[in-house]
């Protein structure tokens, strides 16, 4: 069976492209006969996204055959208590240390996503990469970052998996589709940890995943109504952004 790699950009100010600002994204792998309602569910999300109405959306869809697909099974998912965003940075710290990311690193990926790590303090389209010993930032575009994409839930494993984490509410689509995403990147060679919080306003949880963690919830890491957040890629060894980019849009599907 083929799969079609779905993906969203919408942008808001301007063509995307041309440096208007990120809205939402999304990225699904899905057989032919989910294509077409999962075309009109990410439409319906770049339309409805809190922080307004796009003025550009790119929807791209490609035909992935099932034997480039690599299988992955999800990480195991655990959650920190927190009893507030002070709490939750100290925390994904900690985390990061644990993953073997140089203190000075770790604090330095939480100071940048507070901030706002573009270069005019706003989002950024994709994630930063981020030398795990130096702090170094290695993106080549740091409006730009790098793109995972072509990642989905196998349908049985995810409605499997939400039966599970039934404990988590009505959260499971956005922990479901951000544990993918945490699976693919911390799979790939090079990878030692991502740090990870929501720039949706409405949204104020986030993560840090590693191989040897698993993917570890932290439910305050900003204040409610930030549109500030994103992802942050600790890397060790990479020998150029580029091929370590390829790694991260290599089709994958989670199972379980
Ligand atoms: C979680 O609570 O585990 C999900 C965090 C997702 C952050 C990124 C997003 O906005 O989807």
């Amino acid at each position: 069976m083929d799969y079609y790699s779905v993906r969203m950009r919408a942008a808001a100010g301007g063509a995307h492209e041309a440096g208007g600002q990120h809205i939402s994204g999304g990225e699904r792998l899905v057989g032919a006969e989910e294509l077409e309602a999962t075309v009109q569910k990410l439409l319906r999300r770049a339309l409805t996204h809190e922080l307004g109405q796009p003025d550009f959306v790119n929807l791209t869809v490609e035909k992935v055959a099932s034997a480039d697909v690599t299988q992955l099974p999800a990480l195991p998912v655990t959650q920190r208590e927190v009893q507030s965003v002070c709490e939750g940075h100290a925390a994904a710290v900690e985390e990061l240390l644990q993953a073997g990311v140089a203190l000075s690193a770790a604090q330095k990926a939480v100071a940048l996503l507070v901030q706002g790590p573009a270069p005019h303090g706003g989002v950024m389209r994709g994630a930063i990469v981020m030398d795990a010993d130096t702090g170094a930032r290695l993106e080549s575009d740091p409006a730009r970052g790098v793109r995972v994409t072509q990642l989905d839930w196998e349908p049985r494993a995810l409605a499997g998996w939400k039966q599970r984490m039934s404990r988590l509410g009505t959260a499971h689509e956005r922990v479901a589709e951000a544990l993918a995403l945490a699976t693919k990147v911390t799979a790939a060679a090079d990878t030692v940890a991502e740090l990870c919080w929501s720039d949706d306003p409405g949204y104020v949880g986030g993560y840090v995943a590693a191989k040897s963690i698993g993917y570890v919830r932290i439910p305050q890491l900003k204040e409610p109504g930030s549109p500030l957040g994103g992802r942050v890629f600790f890397v060790r060894g990479i020998r150029n952004v580029q091929e370590y980019e390829a790694a991260l849009q290599a089709p994958v599907l989670i199972v379980e």
